[in-house]
């Protein structure tokens, strides 16, 4: 009986070794495990052995049974079901994955802050809901002035009625940074502002601007045109083309406008055109006695431009509301 149990396990193992998928491991284990399979039919065999020889043949049963089962339980790991359907072709093209960027409008930002700061301006923020004190009052709009109108502000409704509107300008945050520290002051300050316009070429109901403040002693005009004229060299390249023209703001006295030469789209055809980018002057001394900071000693310029605007100017976009449209056919150019 010794040689047959020999050749069972033999057999037993070569044959599991030929066993590949779930469906050939569960006839597997029938024909050698089951209860009629042919490791218990060795055990029955055992029987009719020769009482002197039963020690011998039955150890050797033992050994021949555990080998058998525990290379099983190793198949049972490993063997797994293979995937049905049609086999896969990995010599097929893949479909590209799109890449994401940064929005036209983020590189825009980043940029004007990488420039601001090696400029010396520190990142400031505010909110953009705001109370009136900040968006008007504290710079120089008094409750008389008409563009405190309901048809020129998006202000809340319900309990707060009339009292917080979103951010017209970001010149709230120049007063927001006096607040909060004293002179000598240099900040930038990048967010959304909201105006009830018509959308067209140039404008949008949602913005964003960028705001500069520098207070110190002596700060002149010419601090502020040199500083603008900095900055749209160094972010605009070397040709680039700025003139101030006087206007008004009431934050600031005396007031300039800033424009740049860009090209525009007029029903389809591009042309050069001087576009105001923005607003700047001197801060006006009611601004700085609002906030606590004697007009005396300080002196200060401010400025706030459309970064829409230089957006348009930097890349050659000649319709605003196609920064807000998400057409990725136009994000992807930049
Ligand atoms: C202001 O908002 C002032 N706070 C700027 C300022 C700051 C002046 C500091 C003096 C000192 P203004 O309303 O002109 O100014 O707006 C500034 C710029 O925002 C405009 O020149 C323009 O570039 C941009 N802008 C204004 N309205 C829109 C609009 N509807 N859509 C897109 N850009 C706009």
């Amino acid at each position: 009986m010794l040689p047959d149990l020999d050749a069972m396990e033999r057999d037993a193992l070569a044959e599991l070794r030929t066993v590949v998928d779930p469906a050939a491991l569960e006839a597997y284990r029938v024909r050698w495990l089951g209860t009629n399979g042919r490791l218990r039919g060795a055990l029955d065999a055992l029987k009719s052995v020769p009482k002197e020889q039963k020690p011998a043949v039955g150890k050797r049963m033992n050994e021949v049974k555990s080998a058998i089962e525990g290379a099983f339980a190793a198949a049972k790991l490993t063997v797994v079901a293979l995937p049905t359907g049609p086999a896969v072709d990995v010599t097929e093209p893949g479909f590209a994955v799109g890449e994401g960027a940064r929005h036209v409008l983020t590189k825009t930002i980043d940029e004007i802050v990488d420039v601001l700061g090696r400029m010396g301006f520190a990142v400031a923020d505010g909110p953009e809901l705001e109370d009136e004190w900040h968006n008007f009052n504290a710079l120089n709009i008094p409750d008389t002035h008409p563009a405190r109108g309901p048809a020129d502000n998006f202000f809340l409704g319900g309990e707060v009625a009339g009292k917080l509107l979103l951010r017209t300008q970001t010149s709230t945050v120049q007063i927001r940074a006096m607040e909060a520290a004293k002179p000598p002051l240099k900040i930038c300050a990048i967010g959304r502002v909201y105006r009830p316009d018509a959308h067209d070429a140039t404008h949008y109901s949602m913005f964003h601007q960028v705001e500069g403040l520098f207070v110190d002693r002596h700060v002149s005009m010419v601090d502020l045109k040199s500083t603008l004229v900095q900055f749209a060299k160094a972010f605009f390249g070397e040709e680039a083309e700025i003139r101030l023209r006087p206007s008004f703001f009431p934050f600031t006295e005396p007031s300039a406008e800033l424009d740049m030469k860009m090209r525009v789209m007029r029903n389809g055809v591009p042309e050069w055109r001087w576009i105001e980018l923005g607003g700047c002057g001197m801060v006006d001394p009611n601004v700085f006695k609002a906030v606590g900071v004697d007009p005396e000693e300080w002196t200060g310029f401010a400025f706030g431009l459309g970064i829409e605007r230089v957006a348009m100017r930097k890349y050659g976009i000649g319709d605003i509301r196609l920064l807000f449209e998400n057409d990725a056919r136009f994000l992807r150019q930049f």
